[in-house]
Formats: structure tokens, C-alpha cells, sequence
């Protein structure tokens, strides 16, 4: 096993990361920012390098800073957690070129998944089921664009192959409104992505964000750990996740998640990974493929017992998955609410100093945060100051231990979207379960505050 990783993150994440270091007897190096000084985990590590000014672009995106930092304390590994770097694969590439264990997938695994039609051709190929669309990139000839969208059916989506997570995207409805909408999109996917390549699918207009956990090691072993529900968001933000997905028929789970095992097989990806698909009308499709630990991973370890984060280390070091497909067990229900440092109804950042930090407790009751009592949320980053994160033995009693943590929280000293949560906690249409992507905004619509 490593006896020392780096943390390449910052925020509630680099706490998590640090937190399954320790219990595996690893020591973590810590990274930060100049506004990140402050911060629980680094005053908690025994080992933390300043790597630059606040701006992520110098500090926590700076490939030679995070290099340089590994280098000068002997790390054996990089975990790169979330965001910043830990979907590039130039990065996962130059860590190891410098003798460092990538704590993820491989570069060419994170390339495929990160060109979002050769990550499409991968999964029809491994018999993943995916959105009706063109055959790989759309071509230029407006006839075999219309052909190709007539074929699929109106409407149609226009998507960017260097796109993803909602960027580089256009709906069309019309056979005359396509070309110049195809022309567009290309002209901002080359601008935005250095790739003017799109490609089509069959536009679904009331699907839910359903997707697979699954975790692989280097010695073909793969797993999938059940699904996630991730459909309450407000453009492209997850604010609520939740474990099983309420009302799909397991076998339906079991089905795809045995899919998406073939897949990661077939494409040797090994470490966490996520395959995201839209679930309408009681089928799945495929859109995306993660190749980090994500966000909402925890309800995930919830209801599984499963260590996500410690498992992506071990993995990484060369060790076998600790469990089969048959250990894995579903038990009750998960949700997590993300906490974020922002206006509840206006959703404009609130950063500054947290004047008073309460975080709640009790059975069934997780918080992964790294902020506290006199902590100053830097403007610079992401607004999430932490998550919230409830079990229980059935969605019910999951949803009433959320009730009853949301009531017992405090912050004081910036804005939250804890009064959100609140409302959300109540509303009959989220209780019953199964609401889809639009339901958020739509709500926000009629709960003007
Ligand atoms: C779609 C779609 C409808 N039909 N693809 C947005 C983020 C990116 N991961 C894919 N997205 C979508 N792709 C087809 N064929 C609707 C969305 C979408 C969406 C997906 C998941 C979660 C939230 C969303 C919000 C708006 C649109």
C-alpha cells in the first residue's frame, strides 16, 4: 500500500480523502491556495504545501505546482478528487510520466470517456443502451443532416463531442430551424472546446438523471453499486441525490448495472466511475460516462457499506476489489442534500465569514463538510460548504432524518440554500417520488420568493 498520497483538491473533498487516508494508515499531503490557509484539513494534516494565489488557474489547475508539490514531498500517488484536474487526461498522463500512481483511471480511459462520441461508440459497441442519434460525429452535408434528423425523429439534440455536463448544447425542433442550429453549435464547440465536432440524439423531453456507480480494479474485477437519482438540479447543479432511484424495478437496475460491468471490462477502465443515463418512460440511455468519485458518492456508500474513496486508493496500489457483484447488497434508502453558500431563491453566491457553524447529528446522519465556526468561505471557488447526507431503513424514515438535520443545522454569517432544502423536504410532488430534471426550476417558477 502507499505510504503517502497527495490530495489534489480543496473543500469538503480533500477532508473526505484525507479522512480514508487515514484509516488506511496513509499519510496525506495536502494542497492549497492562499485563500484556503484557514482550512480544517490543512491545519489537520501532518503535511500541507501552499501551491499558489487563490485564482484555481494558479493554484489548484496548475499541473507543474501540483507535480512540483508531490515531488517535494514523496508522495507515491495523486488523488485528484472532483473537478479541477480529475477528468484531464493530459494530467492523469504527466503524473504518471513523473513516476506518480494516478489515483483514477487510465489517461486513455479518461480521453475516450472525455470525447463524448467516441465514449457513445465505446458504450453501443459494449452493449450499453444508449439515445437514438447519428452514427458517431453528424456530417456537414445539410442533406445528410436532414436525413439523419428525420430518421431520429423531431426534436432533436445537437450536442459538442468536447462537451458534457450541460455545455455545448441546442434542442431543435424543425427540419428548417436544423443547419443553422447545427452551424452554431459546431461554431461554439470550437471556440469553447478546440473540437467543432457534434453529433445528434433523439431529444427526450421529460427523462430523470438515473445513473450507476460502478468500481473496478486493475485485475479485470468490476462492480456496479446500484443507482443514483440526481434529477433535482437547477442548470446542470445537483442540489438533492438519493439512493435507490424511487420507484425503478430492481431488475431493470440489475439488468444495466450488468452492462455497464461489461463495459468497464471490455474497456479495461478500473477505479470509480459513474455511467450516466436519462431514464424516460421506463427505459434507460446512456449520455455520459464520469471517470472521477463524484459528489454525491456518499449515499451511495450508504446504502451499500462500501468505501468508495478507500477502494479507488486500494485499487489504485494494485490490490483486488474486496468484495463480488454478490457481496454488494441494497439497504434502505439515502439522500443527500448539497449545502451551499448562496442565496436560497436568487441562487447569487454568498461568500464570507460563517459566524456560526451547527452541524447536526444522530442516527443516521452524515456530514461531510469541511467548514466550521469562524470560517471564511472564500469567493473564489465553488459555493459548497458542505452536504448532508441521511440513511435510513426506508425512503420515508430516510426523508424524516433529513427533516429533522436540516431543522438542527445553523449557519450564520452567509446565505444558504438551507430554506430551499427546507421546502423541498415538504413538497408532495419530491415525497412521492420520481420527480424529473425540470421539476426544480419549474417549481422556482411558481415559489417565487
Ligand atoms: C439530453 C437531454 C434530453 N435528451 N439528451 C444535459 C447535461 C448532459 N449531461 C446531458 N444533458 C441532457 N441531455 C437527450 N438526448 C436532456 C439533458 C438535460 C439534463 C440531463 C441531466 C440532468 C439535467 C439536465 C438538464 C437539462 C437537460
Amino acid at each position: 500500500m502507499f505510504k503517502k498520497i497527495l490530495v489534489a483538491n480543496r473543500g469538503e473533498i480533500a477532508l473526505r480523502i484525507q479522512r480514508a487516508c487515514r484509516e488506511l494508515g496513509i499519510n496525506a499531503v495536502m494542497v492549497y491556495s492562499e485563500a484556503d490557509r484557514e482550512a480544517k484539513y490543512v491545519k489537520l494534516a501532518e503535511e500541507a504545501v501552499c501551491i499558489g494565489p487563490p485564482p484555481s488557474g494558479q493554484s489548484y489547475l496548475s499541473m507543474p505546482a501540483i507535480i512540483s508539490a508531490a515531488e517535494v514531498t514523496d508522495a507515491e500517488a495523486i488523488h485528484p478528487g472532483y473537478g479541477f484536474l480529475s477528468e484531464n487526461a493530459d494530467f492523469a498522463e504527466r503524473v504518471e510520466q513523473s513516476g506518480f500512481q494516478f489515483i483514477g483511471p487510465t489517461p486513455e480511459s479518461i480521453r475516450i470517456m472525455g470525447d463524448k462520441v467516441s465514449a457513445k461508440q465505446a458504450m453501443i459497441k459494449a452493449g450499453v443502451p444508449c439515445v437514438p442519434g447519428s452514427d458517431g460525429e453528424l456530417p456537414d452535408d445539410p442533406a445528410q443532416m436532414k436525413r439523419i434528423a428525420k430518421a431520429v425523429g423531431y426534436p432533436v439534440i445537437i450536442k459538442a463531442a468536447g462537451g458534457g455536463g450541460g455545455r455545448g448544447m441546442r434542442v431543435v425542433h424543425t427540419e428548417a430551424a436544423l443547419v443553422n442550429a447545427v452551424q452554431m453549435t459546431k461554431a461554439e464547440a470550437g471556440a469553447a472546446f478546440n473540437n467543432p465536432a457534434v453529433y445528434m440524439e433523439k431529444f427526450l423531453e421529460n427523462p430523470r438523471h438515473v445513473e450507476i456507480q460502478i468500481l473496478a480494479d486493475k485485475h479485470k474485477n468490476a462492480v456496479y453499486l446500484g443507482e443514483r437519482d440526481c434529477s433535482m438540479q437547477r442548470r446542470h447543479q445537483k442540489i438533492i441525490e438519493e439512493a435507490p432511484a424511487p420507484g425503478i424495478p430492481r431488475k431493470l437496475i440489475e439488468k444495466v448495472g450488468e452492462r455497464c460491468v461489461a463495459a468497464c471490462k471490455k474497456i479495461g477502465y478500473r477505479s470509480a466511475g459513474t455511467f450516466e443515463f436519462l431514464y424516460q418512460d421506463g427505459e434507460f440511455y446512456f449520455i455520459e460516462m464520469n471517470t472521477r468519485v463524484q459528489v454525491e458518492h456518499p449515499v451511495t456508500e450508504l446504502i451499500t457499506g462500501v468505501d468508495i474513496v478507500k477502494t479507488q486508493i486500494t485499487v489504485a496500489a494494485g490490490e483486488r476489489l474486496p468484495f463480488t457483484q454478490r457481496d454488494v447488497q441494497i439497504r434502505g434508502h439515502a439522500i443527500e442534500c448539497r449545502i451551499n453558500a448562496e442565496d436560497p431563491y436568487k441562487f447569487t453566491p454568498s461568500p464570507g465569514r460563517i459566524t456560526m457553524w451547527h452541524a447536526p447529528g444522530g442516527p443516521g446522519v452524515r456530514v461531510d463538510s469541511h467548514v466550521y465556526t469562524n470560517y471564511f468561505v472564500p469567493p473564489n471557488y465553488d459555493s459548497m460548504v458542505g452536504k448532508i447526507i441521511v440513511h435510513g431503513d426506508t425512503r420515508d424514515q430516510a426523508l424524516a432524518r433529513m427533516r429533522t438535520a436540516l431543522a438542527e443545522t445553523l449557519v450564520e454569517g452567509i446565505s444558504t440554500n438551507i430554506p430551499l432544502h427546507r421546502e423541498l423536504m415538504a413538497d408532495a410532488k419530491f415525497l412521492a417520488g420520481g420527480t424529473n430534471i425540470h421539476y426544480l426550476e419549474e417549481w422556482l417558477r411558481h415559489h417565487k420568493r
